[in-house]
């Protein structure tokens, strides 16, 4: 681990930046930091850090231990203005920040709250609003360097095509999220009505066809809902089609360009395919058989959970989502949760691919905008850098060894069992949890979440036991990442040039809303999928909606990233 504490004369600067937002009190502690001259690209060194940042309810970041902590450690003056935790309106504060021009010196954020796409890296880079980490980098982070040997897809999705570090992304190399489209089903209805977990696209008929027939949940009344979702992340179609094509796993908002698959350096539109026509008209005699719910194509997370939670006897039989809590509340007094196991990717004429992502968001959740002076950029990646140490990671992200985390205890087993056991987390509650949620940044901290620190973590071996969750979905990924699909589109490293963003995003969410909505429409019967007529008709819509250009523009992306 690195510390560096520099023994600098405190010179504060008056003239700190006002911004729009809330302005929380300055933090105690700190010296202030000293101007040293030569500002460079940067602004001025003013004694203050401020930066903008997320900010949970329970929480204050002015006040957090550990934000006290680094003011310590690296005698620096640090100062957030926060926005919350709800993605819509953190972006919209992060959007009137930058548009003010008056943005503090760095910006600190949370993936799945909102953080910088590529695109507006590109944008703000070039306008020079956020200044280029590469020699910050290679002068300040010898922790972070490191990390890029060992994992070099960080570097790569940090790295513009340029060579430009714009920002830093957090690694979060979550295995269960990689492969998120996961059918979870009823093992105890498997039971009830004598058949094994399917294998085949027929025999998972068979069984939703004795899960609506047989009375599984043994109540007397035909009640059960064989297969549900949502549309978008839970959405049916990738599980039950990638043994006919492959299909990613999407957004409801065509966030991502899920249509898209890449074969032998070519990008593909899947639904152009003769094999999203077959696996349409399997998922479509499922429907028609009563098989699949018709809420699956309409309802939101909320309305599955309720259907999974259902008063009285469990009528949910399956469900395409990755993991249980997405449908049944996880530890409820009945148990029904723990019926719940994944069923391996199904073979049919396309083999079993599971649909995989990357589970780090592209883009970046930490710059340096051009209001740091060059002293203040060079504390921000020592303290950046500081956290990407192992036992900095677990201080940074849970708070006081002995309280929130420890060293492993013999007999303990990691979560990968293959590795070493590195730490427990303790998961706190009641007062403890009060008096304890101001410690850590949290999800502010989790900069190198590798494969190796996650699957390290010590987790107890009953994975059907609320703290054995974690294992569970572990355990459930194994066969999936071993269907590993050959035609991943690795669209999350690609950077489109900024001319053709604005396009891009244009088409992207047209082609892929027709995709969603057509598919759905043949599906139910709205479209025939029989229908050559149909058919042609949805094709002509995908042109017509800008489809040519969507993989014209990822072509060239792919291409120029060879
Ligand atoms: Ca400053
Ligand atoms: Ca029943």
């Amino acid at each position: 681990m690195t510390r560096r504490t520099r023994s600098a004369t405190a010179t504060v600067a008056v003239g700190v930046s006002a911004v729009a937002l809330t302005i929380a009190a300055c933090a105690p502690g700190g010296g202030g930091d000293g101007g040293d001259g030569g500002n460079g690209g940067g602004g001025a060194d003013d004694g203050v850090i401020t930066i903008f940042s997320q900010q949970g309810a329970d929480s204050d970041l002015n006040t957090n231990e550990f934000t006290l902590f680094l003011e310590e450690e690296f005698d620096v003056d640090l100062q957030f203005e926060t926005t919350t935790w709800d993605s819509a309106s953190a972006g919209e504060a992060r959007q009137i920040t930058l548009a003010s021009g008056d943005y503090p010196d760095a910006f600190l954020l949370i993936p799945w709250v909102n953080q910088f796409s590529q695109a507006e890296l590109i944008k703000l880079g070039d306008q020079g609003v956020i200044r280029p980490l590469n020699d910050l980098l290679e002068e300040n982070a010898p922790n972070l360097q490191a990390a890029w040997e060992t994992t070099p897809e960080w570097e790569a999705l940090s790295t513009a095509p340029d060579g430009n570090v714009w920002g830093l992304p957090q690694w979060n190399d979550c295995f269960h999220c990689t492969y998120p489209s996961k059918l979870w089903m009823n093992s105890a209805w498997l039971d009830a009505v004598g058949l094994d977990q399917p294998t085949t696209p027929e025999e998972l008929r068979e069984v939703l066809t004795a899960f609506k027939n047989e009375d599984p949940n043994g109540n007397g009344q035909a009640d059960e809902v064989p297969l549900s979702g949502t549309p978008g992340a839970n959405s049916v179609l990738p599980f039950l089609m990638n043994p006919f094509v492959y299909v990613p796993t999407s957004t409801i908002n065509g966030s991502v360009p899920a249509s898209l698959a890449l074969r032998d350096d070519t990008v593909t539109l899947q639904p152009t395919l003769d094999g999203w026509r077959e696996g349409l008209r399997y998922v479509s005699s499922l429907f028609a058989e009563g098989l699949i719910d018709e809420a699956a194509f309409t309802q939101n997370q909320d309305a599955l959970l309720a259907l999974g939670d259902v008063a009285g006897d469990p009528i949910l039989g399956a469900a395409t989502v990755g993991h249980p809590g997405v449908f049944v509340t996880v530890g409820q007094e009945d148990g029904r949760d723990k019926q719940y196991d994944a069923v391996p990717p199904l073979t049919g004429p396309n083999g079993s691919p599971a649909s995989e992502l990357l589970s780090s968001v592209a883009g970046a959740t930490f710059v340096i905008t051009n209001n740091a002076g060059d002293e203040e950029a060079a504390k921000l990646v020592q303290i950046m850098d500081w956290m990407v140490d192992f036992d900095n990671h677990l201080r940074a992200e849970f708070g006081e060894e002995g309280t929130a985390w420890d060293y492993p205890a013999e007999g303990d087993v990691a979560l990968d069992e293959t590795l070493e056991p590195l730490f427990i987390r303790y998961r706190l509650s009641g007062a403890e949890a009060t008096q304890n949620a101001n410690v850590a940044w949290g999800p502010l901290a989790q900069y190198y979440g590798s494969a190796e620190f996650r699957g390290a973590q010590v987790v107890p071996e009953d994975v059907y036991d609320l703290a054995g969750y974690e294992r569970r979905l572990f355990e459930a990924t194994l066969p999936y990442a071993e269907n590993s699909p050959s035609e991943a589109f690795p669209y999350w490293n690609l950077w489109v040039p900024e001319e053709q963003s604005a396009d891009l995003a244009t088409v992207q969410t047209n082609v892929e809303a027709v995709v969603l909505q057509a598919s759905a429409e043949f599906i139910t019967g709205v479209r025939d999928i029989e229908s050559d007529a149909d058919w042609q008709a949805f094709q002509d819509a995908l042109v017509a909606n800008g489809s040519e250009q969507y993989v014209q523009i990822y072509q060239e992306a792919w291409d120029a990233s060879k």
